[in-house]
């Protein structure tokens, strides 16, 4: 049996590969303690100068965590399988932000959830054209984690400061990111054209992360137009509050068009009303003061572990990935039947 995260060590880079290809490279926890441990190891080697995260999978570098798994196991009765995954993940995103040398992932496909966190938190976020990204959890009665609630309120966008209602949109209502939207939100650091990429890795195992960069990556407008920068104005002034209750009523108040109204409305058709709830909340706590990204992942873990314990959760990877009708019995089936309380105080 091959492993599901290949490392190996070639030239000055310590290279984990992830493979997993029937589950579309989806972590379970075998995966993040093999991401972990080459962390570990590479921290303090000498010879080791940059960490590179690659898929070899033709359409996805990674589609979530393993919330398939979790559910069995829940449904069983052992929620602490959840738990220990979960609390392990984050711990390997903090490791990630933490890690004192280059960190440098190749996103050259679909990109969701767990893809995120193993990703974006690292000092180098390379797409290709193919590249795709989403936090989609909504739609599986969760919320965003892995520290992307934190970090994407708290990364510049192309208008050179965080954006809170840009981050906030783009994870309740699940919107799917392609490379330009990703170079713009800030998701993305750069751009290399899926045809160089092989010469990209060579020479970054050759000649390092800072050289490879400046022979091969591309001008981000060659990656196009971003739709979510066209998107912003609208985005910006539904999404940048901090209950649900508000971003509804924005969303009724004539700042978008009927057409961006529509989008909205469509994407927001799968989501759980408990998690648009609590993930209004959880944006909320994670954009104060003096909340970092440990504090930030805790958060998550907090209002997580609660959401893994309603039923929405098993209804909605149910619908999702189990049965895939996408027709999930919510319960409340309306946001205005949901209490934030649980969750304003489950966060610091
Ligand atoms: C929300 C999610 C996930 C998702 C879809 C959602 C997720 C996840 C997967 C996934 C996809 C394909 C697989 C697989 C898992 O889909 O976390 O094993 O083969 O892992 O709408 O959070």
């Amino acid at each position: 049996m091959t492993d599901s995260v290949i490392k190996d060590v070639s030239g000055r880079t310590g290279r984990l590969t992830l493979n997993r290809p029937k589950a579309l490279n989806s972590l379970d926890l075998p995966m993040v303690r093999h991401v972990r441990e080459a962390l570990a190891e590479w921290r303090d080697d000498d010879a080791v100068e940059q960490v590179v995260v690659v898929s070899e999978h033709p359409k996805a570098f990674c589609a979530g965590g393993d919330v398939r798994q979790v559910r069995d196991a829940q449904m069983a009765g052992d929620s602490e399988a959840g738990d220990a995954f979960f609390s392990e993940e984050y711990e390997m995103n903090a490791e990630i932000a933490e890690f004192p040398k280059p960190y440098v992932a190749v996103i050259d496909g679909i990109a969701m959830g767990g893809g995120l966190g193993v990703s974006l938190h690292g000092s180098h976020r390379v797409v290709t054209e193919r590249a795709s990204a989403a936090m989609p959890e909504m739609a599986i009665g969760f919320v965003p984690d892995v520290g992307i609630s934190w970090f994407s309120q708290h990364v510049d966008t192309a208008a050179g400061h965080p954006e809170p209602a840009i981050a906030r949109f783009l994870g309740l209502t699940g919107y799917r990111l392609d490379a330009a939207d990703l170079l713009w939100s800030g998701w993305a650091t750069h751009f290399v054209p899926q045809d160089s990429l092989e010469n990209f890795l060579r020479a970054v195992d050759a000649d390092g992360i800072d050289a490879a960069l400046g022979e091969f990556a591309a001008d981000p407008a060659e990656a196009g137009e971003s739709k979510l920068a066209s998107f912003a104005p609208c985005a910006r002034q539904v999404f940048g509050h901090d209950t649900w209750r508000e971003i509804e009523n924005a969303l009724d108040g004539g700042a978008c068009s009927s057409e961006e109204r529509r989008v909205i409305n469509d994407l927001l058709r799968s989501a759980s009303p408990t998690s648009l709830v609590s993930g209004t909340e959880l944006y909320a706590a994670n954009a104060a003061e003096g909340v970092d990204l440990r504090a930030g992942l805790r958060n998550e873990y907090a209002i997580g572990r609660i959401l893994r314990h309603d039923p929405n959760f098993a209804e909605g990877v149910r619908a999702v990935l189990v049965d895939k009708d996408r027709n999930p019995r919510w319960q409340p089936a309306e946001t205005g039947d949901v209490d934030a309380t649980p969750y304003r105080e489950a966060v610091q």
